[in-house]
């Protein structure tokens, strides 16, 4: 079947692309996407009434009023749509139309790109390398932008295609460079919101030019039973803060409040922002890394582009200790560098909340940590996951 590729490129078993399923299964989806009743859509729904994660509007200049919106809605639910956020709309729009066109190459086309568990970085189908494990209703395509000394253009589509691929790589470093920009003037929000310097939580992660980025771009195809299924299963993004921009007609992308799953209303051309679980451990759990989820459609297939902002991956992360007062408020998590974090979800694949409240447990088990000390003894890993 033309739908399996990649099976000795260090995945324990074929790769099969959903695009390839989706064309191919009928009526019917293999057994492997299929989620247990607790995880299928219609798990948990409700909403209680709210339809809606805050919007907050980036035009106002970064007063005290801005950083209050913006802390407040990471607070009470880790997520916001941050709109007239300043990335210009016409490469919004040429982002997407790049990376739609890489998913409408030919199939040969695409597996010239496929990626291996060892750095993630290409053109995939699953997280976690457990063979026979449940896998998701999505292709993506992952690479990485900073640091520069991780970027290879060699992993990247070459805009020369013809079908599409035009201009992919021009539109995608742009768009990095705006993104970019957008997620340090979010860190000054956040820091702020924390009574802290502005600069506060860009230096606990490496400081201005010592972070880490990449882009993951989500696939989801037409699914003939989407309330079996997920595009991406329950998760939280293990690294700093996630700009999402999303197809502005299909909704897909559910969060998770007071115990239900809401539905997001995307607002044309906003970036839905997250928190991921470094910044909630850097700032001891006041801001939020909060579970969210993927729903498919039978009707329309979905685009999505997740721009992961991380720290540096070799600095011991911990609750800066500005925001550390034991009794009252101990460490809740001990330092660990991101290196080691997602290394933990490489093997894993994703699973809700499991990591950091793994962590947490092991303070409260072993007693508070110690602070976390800057460290450039070890270097950089090139090992890194689709996060
Ligand atoms: O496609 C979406 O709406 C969300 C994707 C997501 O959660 C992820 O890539 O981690």
């Amino acid at each position: 079947m033309s739908s399996c590729f990649n099976g000795g490129a260090g995945w324990p078993e074929p790769v099969v692309r959903v695009q390839a399923v989706s064309d191919s299964c009928g009526a019917t989806i293999p057994e492997r996407y299929v989620k247990a009743p607790s995880e299928r859509p219609s798990s948990l729904g409700g909403g209680g009434g709210l339809n809606n994660i805050p919007v907050v509007d980036m035009s106002m200049p970064d007063g005290e009023e801005t950083a209050r919106a913006v802390a407040a809605a990471c607070r009470e639910w880790g997520f916001f749509q941050a709109v007239n956020h300043g990335v210009r709309p016409e490469l919004l729009r040429r982002a997407r139309a790049a990376w739609r066109g890489f998913f409408a190459r030919p199939a040969e086309a695409r597996e010239a790109y496929a990626n291996s568990p060892a750095t993630y970085e290409g053109y995939g189908s699953r997280l976690g390398t457990a063979k026979g494990g449940p896998l998701d209703w999505g292709d993506y395509y992952f690479l990485h932008l900073l640091p520069a000394a991780l970027k290879s253009h060699d992993k990247w589509p070459t805009s020369s295609v013809p079908a599409g691929g035009g201009g992919l790589r021009e539109a995608t470093e742009e768009y990095a460079e705006e993104v970019v920009r957008l997620c340090r003037r979010v860190m000054r929000l956040l820091s702020r919101g924390l009574g802290l310097d502005d600069g506060r939580l860009q230096a606990a992660f490496g400081g201005v030019g010592g972070e880490g980025a990449c882009l993951r771009v989500n696939f989801y195809p037409r699914c003939p039973q989407p309330e079996l299924t997920l595009g991406v299963a329950s998760h939280s993004d293990p690294g700093g803060m996630t700009m999402l921009l999303v197809d502005d007609q299909v909704r897909g992308l559910q969060v998770k409040n007071a115990g239900h799953w809401i539905t997001v209303d995307p607002v044309p051309d906003a970036f839905i922002v997250n928190i991921g679980d470094q910044i909630q451990v850097l700032s001891n759990a006041v801001y939020k890394s909060v579970e969210h989820r993927v729903t498919v459609s039978a009707a329309e297939e979905r685009l999505s582009l997740a721009f992961f902002y991380n720290p540096r991956s070799d600095l011991p992360l911990a609750p800066m200790p500005e925001l550390v007062a034991p009794p009252a408020r101990p460490a809740l998590y001990p330092p660990m560098t991101f290196d080691e974090y997602r290394e933990h979800i490489r093997r894993r694949g994703l699973s809700g909340k499991a990591q950091l409240q793994s962590q947490q447990m092991a303070t409260a088990i072993c007693g508070a940590p110690p602070a976390a000390t800057a460290s450039s003894s070890s270097s950089s890993s090139a090992s890194t996951l689709a996060r």
